[in-house]
């Protein structure tokens, strides 16, 4: 058993800062007493330790404090991608089974109809009642549920317990290092473990975290070239932002900047080298929702030694390349007590792990010095801006229109997002491309509505009928 993090916090370093947020501060102690007075109001509307609880809304204060009262009750939460369709939230709370849903009053209108919910100021108008609060977590209690888009097109519930947590974040402070007034950005949203591991390590270090609701690019840039935070985790299309905006106004980065964390996908060389010119410490990591942020993070002194490597496993895990060809490439496989125990739901029977090892499925290699290198992304897995997006979940939502009778995805580059999804379509009956389009747009993200429909003869198959995606690109560089 371990101590309560959000108490033991308040109990350490009560008046320490903890989160800034549109120029207000709150301290540990203000935090951790908001956010028991949410977990007992809470309480008087039903919700009861170790429910499982669904939570959207912007990443403010409110949203924090929320996801606290929740920790305070043990409820195990799903967080919700504001970006998704009320079909997707649909799949995900009817998957996840939660009881109900805790939601930022500007986001009810994004919830199924009939599902039901709690918005952030009833909870915080309403009265209280008296909870005995856990004052230790065990290790293998679910914290967070995230869900991450599958091979198969039905998105997986991935559990992410206080152990998985605890290890994720000692093991990024072993390697990054810390001081007591370190600060760090968030800009990257709570629902995905880029941000929410934000919150775990502020508990767990003692640090402030300086919070955004919107990517603002001026006033984190002016944040940075002010030496108003310390560290900053960012995904490839948010650190570009940062970089034109330095190279506008021909700024730099204060010396009090220490580290840019770059994940959530590729980065280009490019942008290194640039931000090594404007002395912006910038590490490149590589991790995802199934270990709870990083695993393997390139020293910032390695930044330009090995250039587009994702660094060395961190402390308590192990990554090793599974079955590799004759170029040392294969898939790369993670080991560690940050590695989720599994999925929920409908993939709750399928392991995640085989001898404790995630297969992940993305490709890479090892060099010499053993330093990670991530060469391909894991089964045609299309990543836009930070937004992952597996091919067939595209493809299931085309196939079931009725004008269509087959259906393929791939991803193309673009300038903006880094990769955008566009479609291939044989019809069975006429349709007017303005309809598939607002059929699109009904049932999957923005982010996720292909950026072009094409209508084709036939796709592309191998000998045993397997659409073969890489060949769609092709086809439209054939054009
Ligand atoms: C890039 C972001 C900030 C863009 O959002 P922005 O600028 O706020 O746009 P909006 O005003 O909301 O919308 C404007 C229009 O843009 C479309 N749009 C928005 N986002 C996307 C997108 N990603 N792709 C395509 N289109 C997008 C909107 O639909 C809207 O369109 P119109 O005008 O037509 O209505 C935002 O997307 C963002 O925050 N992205 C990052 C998400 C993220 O954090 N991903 C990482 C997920 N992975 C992990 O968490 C595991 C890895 C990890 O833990 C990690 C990752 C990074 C760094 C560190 C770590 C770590 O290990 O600690
Ligand atoms: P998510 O499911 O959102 O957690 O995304 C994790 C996936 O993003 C990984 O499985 C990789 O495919 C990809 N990814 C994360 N970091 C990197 C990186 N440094 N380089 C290449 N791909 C990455
Ligand atoms: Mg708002
Ligand atoms: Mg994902
Ligand atoms: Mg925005």
């Amino acid at each position: 058993m371990y101590p309560n993090w959000i108490l033991q916090r308040a109990s350490i370093t009560p008046l320490r800062s903890a989160l800034t947020y549109e120029g207000q501060t709150w301290t540990f102690q203000q935090v951790n007493e908001l956010s028991l007075k949410r977990a007992r109001q809470l309480t008087a509307l039903g919700v009861q330790r170790g429910h499982r609880i669904a939570i959207m809304g912007p990443s403010t204060p409110a949203l924090v404090v929320m996801m606290y009262a929740c920790m305070h009750l043990q409820c195990e939460m799903v967080m919700l991608n504001r970006r998704l369709t009320q079909a997707e939230i649909a799949y995900q709370l009817e998957d996840s089974q939660a009881t109900i849903v805790l939601v930022a009053d500007e986001d009810v209108e994004k919830l199924p109809s009939s599902v039901p919910y709690h918005e952030f100021t009833a909870i915080e108008n309403g009265k209280e009642q008296y909870v005995d609060i856990a004052k230790e977590w065990s290790l293998n209690q679910t914290t967070s549920i995230m869900y991450t888009s599958g091979t198969t097109g039905f998105p997986k519930g991935v559990r992410q317990t206080v152990g998985n947590h605890q290890a994720s974040a000692t093991a990024s402070v072993l390697n990054i290092g810390l001081q007591a007034d370190d600060v760090w950005l968030c800009a990257v949203p709570l629902f995905h473990i880029s941000g929410f591991s934000i919150l775990v390590r502020s508990l767990l270090y003692g640090n402030k975290v300086q919070l955004y609701e919107h990517f603002n690019v001026e006033a984190i840039t002016q944040n940075i070239m002010d030496g108003d935070v310390t560290h900053m985790s960012v995904v490839a299309v948010t650190l570009e932002r940062i970089l034109n905006t330095l190279e506008l106004n021909k700024a730099q980065a204060s010396p009090r900047f220490k580290l840019m964390l770059a994940g959530g996908g590729p980065v280009p060389v490019d942008y290194l080298e640039r931000a090594s010119a404007l002395h912006l410490a910038v590490a490149q990591t590589y991790g995802m929702t199934e270990t709870s942020s990083q695993t393997a993070t390139l020293a910032s002194e390695d930044a330009m030694k090995k250039i587009g490597s994702a660094g060395k496993p961190l402390f308590f895990n192990q990554i090793k390349i599974s079955a590799p060809n004759a170029q040392g490439e294969g898939e790369i496989c993670i080991r560690g007590p940050h590695v989720t125990p599994g999925y929920i739901g409908r993939f709750a029977e399928k392991s995640a792990t085989e001898e404790g090892w995630l297969h992940t499925g993305d490709i890479g290699y090892m060099d010499e010095e053993g330093y990670l290198f991530v060469v391909d992304r894991r089964a045609d897995l299309i990543i836009s801006g930070g937004e992952n997006i597996y091919p067939a979940e595209i493809e299931n939502v085309l196939l079931a229109h009725p004008a269509i009778q087959e259906a393929g995805v791939c991803g193309i580059e673009d300038e903006t997002w880094g990769q955008v999804p566009i479609a291939f379509v044989v019809l069975k009956e006429a349709v007017t491309m303005e309809n598939l389009k607002q059929y699109c747009e009904k049932k999957l993200a923005k982010y996720k509505v292909p950026k072009q429909i094409k209508i084709i003869d036939t796709l592309p198959r191998n000998g045993a009928n397997k659409l073969l995606r890489r060949k769609l690109a092709a086809l439209l560089a054939s054009e």
